[in-house]
């Protein structure tokens, strides 16, 4: 038996996906392992695909519901997609196939909070879990799995599927055992208990996921990397981007706010994330923690050079380059490194507790302070709200950041009222675009305008939204937060007849 299959009764369950492939069935709900293309199935989903090709050619219908983490990639959003196989897909995504799909109105996509995914699963809001597929590292003697590069939703899926198929991936390291803690404390209401978790690098769980045996329908042996997407050296814009929020941050501390070690970090994904990070380490900062989703090639610099001392989070999105640091040094990483369940990694009440810093882009912020972090023009989906929200709303302070304008500058990223909300004015306190920040902390919606304005806005811009903020503090019917209601959303149906923002 391969080593790492040691539970004598899964061995005898090994067989190839395309076998693992025939026991799905048309019209499941699937709770498939993946977040942030990390941890994801590699090949039973790829064997379905074919599978359902296959039957729609013969003129049957075959598609089933996609339960994940968060994205996943082409080997499986990619390949479901293209297949027309899927009927509806939650949480977040970023496979531009599946998107395109979404986008055309072709299936349906529910784009919730991550924390929110598995107790709305754990109180039947998505009916019955019929399948789980979960990648893992290895399964243990006694049946237990040991995680592999994402926590996500497992344990959920795990616990609540009637049957499961696990895939066993030869390309993950063996050395992450130890690397993960799944909390089994969570209840459901009103039986719900204080999570025991008071610091980033507390452990509460159990480093394997509970498996009942008799629940296995097939194990894959697979051997294949994740997506591992190159990330580009930060630009210029996101390391300005970065200056501004670095400055702010000495400010806070210099105001007794925030101490040198600020409070623990929540850092979204993407260039700018990342330059934000870079711009700590060059910064002299020392003794930080993140307490996050996603730890990507930013987060491992700082803890190989001792900015950061521990980070939690429930997934890794890495570089090939990043992989290969990972690798070199994983006894290393293992020490300061913990993999949660997303359920706990963006719990609302821990973010809460511990006073995490929230530091997400968006797609556009208002002069107001509403952010949108998902649709273009109000009505085309990009990746979905993923954990911004549950770290917006609980965390000690919450940043968004962009740059000042989008497609080589016919689109402001700053505009009198966003297309669509994700996070409500009550949620920001920091917008910052290369331009400069806002802080909109104790500031009402009037005052936050004028800072917005000309602090965030591009000097194309700026004039416009000044213009209209000035003739709606004059014609606005109510003036607490002043608005012409007709032109409002004016600029974004510019966009879409004429290409450009600007009149
Ligand atoms: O599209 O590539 O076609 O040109 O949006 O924009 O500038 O590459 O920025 O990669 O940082 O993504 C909000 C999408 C930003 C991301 C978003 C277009 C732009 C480009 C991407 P093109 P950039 P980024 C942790 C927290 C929500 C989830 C979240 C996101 C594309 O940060 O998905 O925060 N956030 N999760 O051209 C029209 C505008 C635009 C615009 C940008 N105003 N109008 N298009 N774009 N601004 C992670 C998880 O939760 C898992």
């Amino acid at each position: 038996m391969d080593h790492r299959i040691r539970h004598a009764g899964l061995g005898a369950k090994v067989m190839t996906a395309t076998k693992a492939a025939e026991l799905v069935d048309h019209g499941m709900t699937i709770g498939m392992s993946g977040f942030t293309g990390a941890g994801y199935p590699k090949a039973v989903p790829q064997a379905l695909a074919a599978r359902m090709v296959a039957t729609h050619e013969r003129g049957e219908s075959f598609r089933v519901r996609v339960l994940t983490g968060a994205s996943t990639a082409p080997e499986l959003d990619g390949a479901l997609a293209r297949a027309d196989g899927i009927d509806l897909r939650l949480p977040y995504q970023s496979d531009p196939e599946l998107r395109a799909r979404i986008n055309r109105g072709e299936m349906d996509y529910l784009d919730i909070h991550l924390s929110h995914v598995a107790q709305y699963a754990w109180f039947g809001f998505f009916g019955k879990l019929d399948l789980a597929v979960v990648e893992a590292t290895a399964i243990m003697p006694d049946g237990r799995l040991l995680p592999s590069s994402s926590v996500g939703n497992n344990k959920t899926w795990l616990d609540l599927a009637d049957k499961v198929i696990v895939e066993v991936n030869h390309w993950q390291p063996m050395e992450m055992e130890g690397m993960h803690d799944v909390y089994y404390g969570t209840a459901l209401p009103p039986n719900r208990k204080p999570i025991p978790l008071l610091k980033p690098d507390d452990r509460i769980g159990e480093p394997y996921l509970r498996l009942d045996p008799d629940k296995v329908i097939a194990v894959v042996e697979t051997n294949a990397p994740d997506r591992n997407s190159a990330f580009s050296p930060p630009d210029d814009c996101s390391r300005q981007i970065a200056g501004h929020l670095i400055e702010f941050f000495r400010h806070e501390i210099a105001k007794g706010r925030l101490s040198p070690q600020l409070l623990p970090l929540q850092s979204g994904v993407g260039n700018i994330a990342n330059a934000v990070l870079g711009g700590l380490r060059d910064g002299g900062f020392k003794g930080l923690t993140a307490f996050t989703e996603v730890i990507q090639d930013g987060m491992l610099d700082l803890l190989a050079n001792d900015v950061l001392s521990v980070a939690s989070a429930t997934s890794f999105s890495l570089s090939p380059a990043g992989i290969e640091r990972f690798l070199a040094d994983i006894e290393f990483f293992r020490k300061r490194i913990i993999l949660r369940t997303q359920e706990i990694s963006n719990h609302p009440e821990l973010v809460r507790r511990l006073g995490c810093i929230a530091m997400n882009g968006m797609v556009e912020a208002d002069i107001y302070g509403n952010i949108n972090s998902t649709h273009v023009a109000g009505t085309s989906i990009i990746n979905g709200i993923g954990g911004s929200g549950d770290f917006a709303r609980n965390g000690f302070m919450s940043c968004f950041l962009t740059p000042s304008t989008a497609k080589n500058g016919a689109v402001s990223c700053i505009v009198p009222m966003v297309s669509h909300v994700d996070h409500t004015e009550h949620d920001v306190a920091v917008v910052v675009t290369e331009q400069g920040l806002a802080d909109l902390r104790g500031l009402s919606p009037r005052q936050r305008a004028k800072v917005v304005i000309e602090r965030c806005a591009h000097p194309d811009y700026r004039p416009l939204l000044q213009d209209y903020f000035n003739r709606a503090l004059h014609d606005s019917r109510g003036k607490h937060t002043p608005h012409l209601l007709s032109e409002a959303l004016a600029w974004h149906q510019r966009f879409l007849e004429t290409g450009d923002m600007r009149p």
